[in-house]
Parts: structure tokens; sequence; C-alpha cells
């Protein structure tokens, strides 16, 4: 980065951004020269800002691997952030839309990984055979006014995570079950959106094959009881005090989230 910016000074503005639930303009608005790897630096910091402080890892997200999410966002790249388990809103337990700057909700379907699963060369196979599954709503909360920002600008981001909720876990029988599940999205009743699993990457599984890939890159591995959110089916939709979000997944039950003050 320049000598008057620093992965570190980023990391801080958005974690202030968070702390106070101020939105702040994107990184590259001053410094369009932000790169990928700088980006990543940068999330990396928040992670690791949040363990010194007592949070655990548990697992990663995919974001912007549905067609509707990345014409929402206006970007065509799946992305990659981190769960902790602060993040993790229990069944049951309301959203507080007040701890959070201007938070949304999507449907995913999500992987927990029942032993290690370590790249590179990771198949959708592969990831089917060390994984169970369940539905769940993720909450995301982009730091960024608006929810504008480019690529680097959501990656240093941390994909816009902000809680994740899950239903109950189930071992899937077979890779259709999953590419021809349904999923609705349901706003106080009323059916807002819907799709296939197929949405997401043509088989959601993909999502856990990809961060296993990933993490290989560094000799790293998606470790067994791990999380994977495989990134939202259809676009979020923005929750405001008093309204409920249901997700139904047919066979994969369903989850809500109501939001509160
Ligand atoms: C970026 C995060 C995207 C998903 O599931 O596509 C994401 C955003 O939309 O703010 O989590
Ligand atoms: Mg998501």
């Amino acid at each position: 980065m320049t000598a008057q910016t620093s992965a570190g000074q980023w990391a801080a503005y958005l974690r202030n951004a968070t702390e106070t639930r101020q939105a702040v303009a994107p990184i590259t608005d001053t410094f369009p020269e932000l790169s990928l790897s700088e980006a990543l630096a940068i999330q990396q910091l928040g992670i690791d800002h949040r363990v010194a402080r007592g949070e655990r890892v548990t697992g990663g997200k995919l974001g912007l691997t549905s067609r509707a999410k990345q014409v929402a966002m206006g970007i065509a790249e799946p992305i990659i952030g981190w769960l902790t388990d602060a993040m993790l809103l229990p069944t049951d337990q309301p959203l507080s839309v007040k701890e959070h700057i201007h938070p949304r909700v999507e449907p995913e379907i999500v992987f927990v990984l029942e032993r290690d699963l370590s790249g590179p060369g990771v198949s959708l196979i592969d990831a089917l055979a060390a994984t169970s599954v369940c539905c769940g709503l993720e909450v995301i909360d982009s730091r960024y006014a608006e929810f504008r920002f480019k690529l680097a600008d959501v990656i240093a981001d941390n994909a816009s995570a902000s809680r994740y909720c899950l239903g109950p876990l189930m071992r899937p029988s077979s890779r259709d079950d999953l590419s021809l599940i349904g999923c609705m999205l349901e706003v106080d009743g009323e059916i807002v959106s819907s799709a296939s699993g197929a949405a997401v990457l043509g088989h959601p599984g993909e999502a856990v094959a990809m961060l296993a890939n990933h993490l290989a890159r560094d000799g790293r591995r998606l470790e067994a009881g791990s999380t994977v959110l495989s990134g939202g089916l259809v676009n979020a939709v923005p929750l405001a005090p008093g309204r409920h979000v249901t997700a139904s997944f047919g066979r994969l039950g369903s989850v809500t989230i109501t939001a509160v003050e």
C-alpha cells in the first residue's frame, strides 16, 4: 500500500464503522488502487482482531455465488469471508436492528464439515461426501453506505458478514437433492422470491469445494466442524424492526429471523 495508507489503518476504519454503526465510504473512493491482495490483508486483520478479543473462527462464507446477487451488487465474481462464533444468531433469538448499520437478510444453503477437507483438487463429490447440510439465513451489514462497493472493498469488509442463523442439520441423500431443492423467501408471510439450489454455482456444494481449494493455496484446509455458507440464492431483503423473514427449503426445513428495534 502507500506510505499514507496501511492495511492496519483500513482495518481500523472498517472496525470503527462496525462499532459505531456508522456507514463509511468505500475504501476505493480514496484509494482506487486497492488491490485484491491488499483487500485480503485488511480482511485478515479484521478477523485477527476478532480472534484477539476472544472470538473463534467457525467457518467461512461464500458471497456473490448466484446471478441474482451478482446482478444486485454489480459484481460478477464470488467472494470469500470468515465467520466467528459471535456472529451465530441462535434460533429464536431476535435480531436487534440498532446493533447494526442497515442489515439485510438472505437465504442460504449451509454445509457443516463432518471431517477435514484438504485441497487442492477438491470436487463437488468430495465436498458432499465430507459434509452435512442445513438451511440458513445470513444477515449481511455492509460497512459501506448504501451497500455501494467494488470487489476489493467488499473483500476488505469480510464480504459484509454480520450474523448467521441455522436450521436443523441433515445428511443429504444425493447431489440432485441440493441443486433441485426449492427455496422460498417470505417477508411477513408474503413470498418475495424463490429459486432452486442450482442458483448457487449450479450446485451449492461447489461453494465448499471452492473454499477448500482456496485455503489450499496457503497450505490450509477446511476443518471438521466448520460451517460454510454457500451464498444467497436470491437477493437480500432489508431487516426493519417488527419484520419476520422466513426461508423455506422443502426437505431442509425452514428458518426465521424476527427483527426488533
Ligand atoms: C456482499 C455479500 C454477499 C452473498 O451471499 O451473496 C453474500 C453483499 O451483498 O453485501 O453474502
Ligand atoms: Mg451471504
